[in-house]
């Protein structure tokens, strides 16, 4: 059972108990972030035209399967974009982040009926520490475009991880995972939850909350957009792959539904895997 969990209407907010309970708990579960025309603007972006999803890679996990991935540095203008700077993903991060916070990725992971891979249990701070980032003043806001289940393999989370700080993360097969030793151990008292997620949920968590997914081994697809943000003052020591500080453009929640750019992601700058030491790609 997932018990840091709200319903989202206008009135909600990220009060000073809703953040209590992120720090805590590691996480926030709000259903219905967006709702049924928000979501059918997504899918309309992400269907009608191939402008994102040609830019997606394969990487391994480890065993037979592989997973697809599409990552971009900048939200551009097309609806996706439109949603990482809403101030209910952008405001309500920054809310949880304690102050002001960029884009620092987006991706749309793409698990395929009958083959999608798994993804290890990490921490994503594991692989943002190699990049330099000091603190861990990061979260991830995981939206499904699909119905996440765990035949399809939804994302699975052991509840209050991040309070263990970061734990060591080694390449196995195409991605960077956690050393399972540990997480072992931490699994006996970390409380291991399944994330049975509708579209246009929204899981905020914390850059240092262990987690990971099964294989998709349905008939149903399960397509999820993961906006990442860092803090402003946690501004990468060095350039990389993923942008230094970068100022986000809010706006409002009623740009999602306006925005008619399905097909224009120009201004995204899409990440050639190839590039980024913690996956292994294996296919273009
Ligand atoms: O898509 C998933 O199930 C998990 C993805 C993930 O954990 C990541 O990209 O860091």
């Amino acid at each position: 059972m997932i018990s840091a969990e709200f319903q989202f209407d206008q009135s909600f907010d990220i009060t000073e108990d809703v953040k209590r309970l992120y720090d805590e708990r590691g996480y926030i579960l709000i259903r219905g972030l967006l709702d049924a025309e928000e979501v059918s603007q997504v899918k309309k972006t992400l269907e009608e035209s191939d402008a994102i999803t040609k830019n997606a890679q394969g990487i391994s996990d480890g065993g037979e399967r592989e997973s697809k991935l599409a990552i971009w540095r900048y939200p551009g203008s097309d609806v996706t974009g439109m949603v990482v700077r809403s101030e209910k993903v952008a405001g309500f991060s920054e809310k949880l982040l304690g102050g002001e916070g960029y884009m620092y990725s987006c991706k749309l992971m793409m698990k395929e009926p009958l083959t999608g891979g798994k993804h290890l249990w990490h921490q994503d701070y594991g692989y943002w520490y190699k990049n330099c980032c000091l603190f861990p003043d990061m979260l991830s806001v995981f939206i499904p475009v699909d119905r996440c289940v765990q035949e399809n393999g939804c994302l699975e989370i052991l509840e209050g991880s991040h309070r263990c700080g970061r734990v060591d993360h080694l390449m196995v097969g195409g991605q960077t995972g956690a050393d399972m030793k540990r997480v072992m151990e931490i699994k006996k008292r970390c409380p291991h939850r399944y994330v049975e997620m509708e579209p246009g949920d929204a899981l905020f968590f914390h850059c240092n909350l262990l987690h990971s997914s099964g294989i998709n081994n349905s008939t149903m697809r399960r397509w999820v957009l993961i906006c990442a943000f860092n803090k402003a003052t946690n501004n990468p020591v060095y350039e990389h792959e993923y942008p230094q500080y970068t100022k986000l453009n809010k706006v409002p929640n009623t740009a999602i539904r306006d925005c008619n750019n399905y097909t224009d992601v120009s201004g995204k700058s899409f990440v050639d895997l190839r590039n980024d030491k913690t996956v292994r790609v294996v296919r273009t």
